[in-house]
């Protein structure tokens, strides 16, 4: 199963109560306070991870609790410190506030640390509240609670290429032709219900696809499987906008990019700006060079890069995995996935 939503629950430690004690020893009549303080809890610490490429570890284990700090003892003792614990998330994890909704953190580089929640502060032994008019104070308080929230963590998939357009474009059918993924295939419209990865090699290069259910007209205001899923492409560097050529679909290819446009715009703007390759999908079957055409001065007026493809025939395959290897090897500012100059 793809899971890429969970919710969670995540609990510091508490700190450790301060101590009331007073110094008693031999031939010393009137020891001073003595109570040490508690210690702090620990915190709750999300690591980000290039080992965990899911989230599914935290549907066995919903729960994280960090250990509380212990009591302030007699003689000044403070309480030792709860120690923290480190939970890994995968690189591209979203931490979200499940009451307010608030995004606490997004998880961009492995190695990344963030404190989900922290430690309470150990309470105060009575040795603080000695002042000279008050020499035997019984003050002490009770050690912090450490935080206890619950959160919902979202993953973006961290592919490379988003594929994107109407159901039965054949978007499955060509990603399953380029790599070793081998989602369902089958010819009627939603086929896909969540995304596929897939891992292209061309020569020494490789580079992570992801096929996305399709898209309709009023897909932002949930028609057909709604947009949800593009939140997977919003990382990507580039988009294959695939267009069903063939006469099959009854509908026009130019109006059918339209269409898929004002979808990713109205789910994001800054997803239309991504630089994408226009494909004209399934030529085998096309018979009307006219739709083609029309399609490739779209792709020219744009200025998209733009493919034939049949992912039956494997017509085109190697060239589009080709300039997908060229394009992707050019260089990235270091760590900005998503900030990709515009019109490449
Ligand atoms: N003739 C021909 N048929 C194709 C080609 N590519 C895909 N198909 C067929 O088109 C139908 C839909 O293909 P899918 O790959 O499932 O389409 P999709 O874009 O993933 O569709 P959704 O998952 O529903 O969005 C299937 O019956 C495929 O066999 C092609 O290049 N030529
Ligand atoms: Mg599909």
């Amino acid at each position: 199963m793809f899971i890429d939503e969970v919710r969670i629950r995540v609990k510091a430690g508490d700190g450790g109560n301060g101590c009331l004690a007073f110094r008693r020893e031999k031939y010393v009549p009137r020891g001073g306070p003595s109570g040490g303080d508690g210690g702090r809890g620990g915190d709750v610490v999300f690591v980000a991870s290039e080992h965990h490429n899911t989230l599914l570890h935290f549907r066995f284990n919903p729960e994280h609790t960090a250990e509380r700090g212990r009591h302030g003892e007699g003689s000044n003792r403070t309480g030792r410190d709860g120690a923290s614990i480190d939970v890994p998330v995968p690189v591209g994890t979203l931490v979200y506030d499940d009451e307010t909704g608030e995004l606490l953190h997004d998880f961009t580089r492995a190695g990344d640390r963030f404190i989900v929640a922290h430690g309470g502060k150990g309470g105060r032994g009575n040795q603080h509240f000695a002042t000279p008019t008050h020499q035997a104070p019984t003050e002490h308080e009770p050690g912090h609670p450490g935080e206890d929230k619950r959160l919902q963590l979202k993953l973006k998939l961290l592919a490379d290429v988003g594929l994107v357009g109407f159901p039965n474009a054949g978007k499955s059918t060509l990603i399953s032709r380029i790599s070793a993924a081998r989602p369902k295939i089958a010819d009627y419209p939603f086929t896909t219900l969540e995304p596929n990865l897939g891992v292209v090699s061309v020569g020494d290069e490789t580079f992570v696809v992801a096929d996305i259910p399709g898209l309709i007209e009023g897909a932002h205001l949930g028609h057909g499987l709604g947009v949800q899923f593009l939140r997977h492409i919003e990382r990507t560097r580039l988009l294959v906008h695939l267009v069903d050529v063939s006469e099959t679909t009854g509908r026009d290819p130019v109006e059918d990019f339209r269409v898929v446009m004002e979808e990713l715009k109205n789910f994001s703007p800054d997803l239309v700006k991504k630089p994408m390759f226009l494909v004209a999908s399934k030529v085998d079957v096309a018979q009307d060079p006219e739709r083609m055409e029309r399609l490739r001065s779209l792709a020219a007026e744009r200025q998209l890069p733009f493919f034939e493809i049949s992912s039956v025939t494997g017509q085109g395959i190697e060239g589009l995995k080709y300039d997908l290897a060229q394009f992707l090897a050019k260089p990235v500012e270091e760590g900005i996935i998503e900030e990709i100059k515009e019109g490449t």
